[in-house]
């Protein structure tokens, strides 16, 4: 199993690196995602891009994933399928989302990974934590790698009381910045960790916005690969690649991002020189 959890590592990292393409944003955010770009609603554009873009995965939930099982296996870009999921619909200071799909499901479906987002900081933290470490356990076990999204939100972050050290550390770090709260390095280090501790291969974890700060992430993530999610569309191209540059700069191996590829008028004209940058050429 250790072989082929190589093997399927080295599809979505290929040369160490990734550029993987996400698309659960119209089970997390809605349809409101998609009204700049209308076309961006069909899978079939978005594969395209992905194909085209020679992005190294798409990230999807299951109800996708099934409706396009073949056109997915025939663009041969690996399928990363998200277990769990929640929507913006009923919002509550702390979130929780809840595992839908099973490791078995993934691997029916074809998937060369898994995916699931564990909001730490959340008071449901452990259901998600349990969760995502039996996710971990049973896709190891199947030689499958498990990729979290580790978003530290909740009250006890959003309220910015002293109920931590770690808030009262990052708090002094929103200082002189716009930062947000889990934008801040001590956060998201501490999300990243997290992912390492539960056994993650790669954490998905947003850009603390310097390269100097990104390197601890990256360091206190170590062994585990991390990539960067990408957040809203950035006012210019440049703007965002700038952030590629940074990211890997910091020893990231790449990036996972949604809208700021499939959201521009020219997506693969953006995908181009992410390629690019990730893998120089
Ligand atoms: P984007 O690059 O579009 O931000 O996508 C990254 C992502 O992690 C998606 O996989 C997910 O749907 C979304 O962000 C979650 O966004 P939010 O931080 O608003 O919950």
């Amino acid at each position: 199993m250790k072989e082929k959890l190589e093997e399927l590592k080295e599809k979505i990292m290929p040369d160490g690196r990734a550029m993987i393409l996400a698309y659960d944003q119209g089970f997390e955010h809605g349809p409101r995602d998609f009204l700049g770009n209308r076309e961006s609603a069909n899978l079939e554009y978005i594969l395209d891009i992905a194909k085209r873009g020679r992005f190294t995965g798409i990230v999807l939930h299951a109800g996708l994933a099934e409706k396009y099982k073949s056109e997915i296996r025939d663009s041969e870009v690996p399928l990363i399928l998200k277990l769990n999921g929640k929507s913006e619909l009923y919002t509550q200071d702390d979130p929780y989302s809840p595992q839908l799909y099973s490791v078995e499901d993934a691997l029916a479906l074809g998937a060369t990974a898994v995916g699931y987002t564990v909001y730490s900081g959340s008071k449901y933290e452990d259901q998600m934590n349990k969760e995502f470490a039996q996710i971990i356990r049973q896709a190891h076990n199947k030689g499958i790698p498990a990729i979290g999204w580790m978003y530290p939100r909740g009250k006890s972050l959003s309220d910015r009381k002293s109920v931590s050290k770690t808030v009262e550390l990052a708090v002094e770090e929103q200082q002189g910045t716009n930062l947000a709260i889990d934008e801040t390095p001590s956060i998201v280090a501490y999300g990243a960790r997290i992912g390492l501790e539960l056994g993650a291969d790669v954490v998905k974890i947003k850009y603390t916005g310097s390269i100097e700060s990104f390197r601890w992430v990256v360091q206190v993530a170590s062994p585990t690969k991390v990539v960067m999610s990408g957040g809203s569309m950035t006012r210019t191209d440049e703007e965002f690649l700038l952030r590629v540059k940074d990211v890997l700069a910091a020893g990231a191996v790449g990036i996972a991002v949604g809208r700021n590829v499939w959201q521009r008028k020219d997506p693969l004209k953006i995908s181009e020189k992410i390629h690019q940058i990730i893998f120089g050429a």
